[in-house]
């Protein structure tokens, strides 16, 4: 999973839009996961949610390609970091967190037991003005865990409707 921010001045001015971008005075306005926003981001196949069924050990990776640094953070499920930039750590080092601050270029390996209630449990920036896009909220670098048996449910239906998606 990766996750950064843009200034969209830089895109804009590529594509030869009337924007011009400042290396020396950045201003991030997108917020990514895997190159899209929330709630793109919960789509099972557009996007890139963590797909898992009661009981399932699951294991991301958190990769941050951009400028600023991530806190990031999943609801319900307190994690274990088990890799730092492929370095593996020893067991005895090893502890229960639910947010591990992400810095540029920091690689990490976190596992957790998928053990709550089937639901859709969002995993996010802790910057909360990361989760946005532009003025709205909530949107940007959010995604989630998604429980197999809440994928048929009114509230996931709804949550792809609010997204955009038809069926
Ligand atoms: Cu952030």
């Amino acid at each position: 999973m990766t996750v950064r921010e843009w200034d969209s001045r830089l895109s804009r001015q590529y594509a030869g839009g009337d924007a011009s971008y400042d290396i020396t005075n950045r201003q991030p306005d997108v917020f990514t996961v895997n190159g899209k926003c929330a709630p793109r981001t919960l789509h099972p196949e557009d996007g890139s949610p963590m797909i898992a069924e009661q009981g399932d050990t699951v294991r991301v990776h958190w990769v941050n390609t951009g400028f600023n640094a991530h806190p990031l953070h999943i609801h319900n499920h307190r994690f274990e970091v088990v890799e730092k930039d492929g370095g593996t750590i020893p067991e005895a080092a090893r502890y229960e967190r639910d947010v591990q601050n992400v810095a540029p270029a920091d690689r990490y390996t976190v596992e957790f037991e998928a053990d709550a209630d089937p639901g859709i449990y969002l995993m996010h920036c802790h910057k909360i003005d990361h989760v946005r896009n532009g003025g709205s909220y909530p949107g940007g670098m959010l995604t989630g865990l998604v429980y197999k048996d809440a994928m048929n449910t009114t509230i996931f239906r709804d949550l792809m409707e609010y997204a955009g998606y038809e069926g």
